[in-house]
């Protein structure tokens, strides 16, 4: 058996019942197959073990009391991964479905993810099985102010420094710095994604979908193509899908679909991202309201048909698993070339396997989502410099990051004799910067 082998089989017999952590320990341990053996080093130090094993696990109790007067308990995590090349970094995920598989699975990809921007930040993530969706401003309020009364003695601007993901946005971080502020009696950088009038930084909403778009655009670039004229499909309508969509419609491509939980839209002539922001953002709403307010457009119950729509992009944008085999399959037959995982481990392993199979160039997700994490980095950067940068300034670097972030993972995969493969491009770049620190820092 080899070292990957070895430590994969440890990993799940170690951690019952973890199928997502699971899911992305295989995709990341079998990719370093070639850069273990090249360094054999790395074995002796037991490093993939120390890798795949959290510094720390946090898990607290949340209660928290309804517009009703009922109390009601949820589960809190924080999984503080790896502090090897920076404070722990990595967003909060308020969802009924959160478990300790899905937050680990979520850390490790984070460990990797944070590598690839350049910056110099660790992973972790966090978050609860808390259902935000029906909540009163008043409930949230309660919740996130319980929450951060247990997360605020493991966080700190130098320790690990929470962001959003999904249910968490900027209504929820503002309550969540609230609640620190107030026990820790310190107005710092703790948290990412802050108002612009309490420490935040331009772009870190628009981020992630604008990177994803950005190390696309790179990608046609590169094979001398542009997003001008091409049908893209977007799933999911929250903060990256939203973002993605606007920056892909300015570079002039037609966004045909898009989705929420209970099923998706299809409108032939363009998505109207005001409408899309409407219903989403301002009311918190359905997205099945698209269909009743823009005419030509259609709705369809279920997500899944979503990946029958023929189209040049594919922009996976909302949760883990969204693309199985026969969705990839059904993509490839329709002519879909290229596929950029806006959302964390968007396609099974299986789905995977088509598209690199087929030839479609796939972006894979600690690679083409970075920029959000980037941009939470530059955050932290200006906080503490106690400064603010322009628009201009940090959607140029962000762009800037998702060029360089395309062409690390290009050359990687090139100098392992594995072109064009973006998987193992992004685990070799990601991990060797994650590897060198820990062989440097001794067996912590
Ligand atoms: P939001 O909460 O803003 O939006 C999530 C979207 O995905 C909503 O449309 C939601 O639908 C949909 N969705 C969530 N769960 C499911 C599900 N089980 N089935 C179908 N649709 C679902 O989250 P974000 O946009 O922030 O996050 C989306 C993805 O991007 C996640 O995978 C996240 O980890 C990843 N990501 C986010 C970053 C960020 O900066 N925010 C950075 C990097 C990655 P509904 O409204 O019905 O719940
Ligand atoms: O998955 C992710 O990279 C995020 N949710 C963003 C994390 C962050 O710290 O900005």
């Amino acid at each position: 058996m080899t070292y990957v082998e070895r430590v994969l089989k440890d990993l799940k017999e170690r951690n019952p019942g973890e199928p997502e952590f699971h899911q992305a320990a295989t995709e990341i341990l079998t990719t370093l197959a070639p850069v273990v053996e090249k360094h054999p080093e790395y074995e002796k130090a037991g490093l993939l073990e120390r890798f795949v094993e959290p510094e720390r696990v946090v898990m607290f109790r949340v209660p928290w009391v309804d517009d009703n007067g009922k109390v009601h308990v949820n589960k809190g995590y924080r999984v503080q991964f790896n502090s090897a090349i920076g404070p722990y970094k990595g967003g909060l995920r308020f969802h009924p479905s959160v478990n300790l598989s899905i937050i680990k699975f979520l850390g490790l990809e984070q460990i990797l993810k944070n590598s690839l921007t350049g910056l110099p930040i660790g992973g972790g993530k966090g978050g609860s099985d808390f259902d935000p969706k029906g909540k009163s401003d008043r409930e949230i309020m309660a919740f996130c102010q319980s929450f951060m009364t247990e997360l605020c003695k493991h966080i700190g601007p130098d320790t690990d420094v929470p962001a959003g993901d999904i249910g968490v946005g900027g209504r929820e971080i503002g309550f969540l710095f609230g609640q620190y502020k107030r026990i820790r009696n310190e107005h710092v950088g703790v948290l990412t994604g802050r108002g612009l009038s309490y420490g935040g930084s331009l772009v870190r909403t628009e981020a992630t979908g604008y990177g994803l778009i950005y190390i696309t655009e790179e990608a046609l670039k590169a094979r001398g193509d542009s997003f001008e004229g091409k049908t893209v499909v977007i799933s999911g309508s929250g903060n990256v899908a939203i973002y993605a969509c606007q920056k892909a419609q300015s570079l002039g491509a037609k966004v045909v679909a898009m989705y929420d939980s209970n099923g998706y839209i299809y409108d032939p002539n363009g998505i109207r991202l005001d409408v899309v922001k409407d219903i989403k953002e301002v009311k918190r709403g359905r997205i099945k309201e698209y269909a009743e307010r823009v005419p030509g457009a259609v709705y369809t119950e279920g997500c899944k048909g979503i990946w029958t729509i023929p189209c040049d992009i594919a922009l996976p944008c909302a949760t883990q698993n969204e693309i199985d085999e026969q969705a990839a399959k059904t993509l490839v037959a329709n002519g879909c070339k290229y596929v950029g995982e806006g959302a964390n481990m968007p396609s099974t392993l299986e789905a995977i396997d088509v598209f690199q199979k087929s030839g479609v160039v796939f972006l894979p997700a600690k690679a083409a989502n970075a920029g959000g994490v980037a941009t939470s980095a530059l955050e932290m950067a200006q906080s503490s410099g106690r400064m603010f940068w322009t628009f201009e300034e940090v959607d140029a670097k962000l762009k800037n990051i998702m060029v360089n972030i395309y062409h690390n993972i290009d050359d990687a995969a090139k100098e392992y004799g594995y072109e064009g493969n973006y998987v193992m491009g992004a685990n070799i770049a990601g991990f060797k910067k994650v590897a060198d620190a820990m062989m440097a820092q001794g067996i912590v």
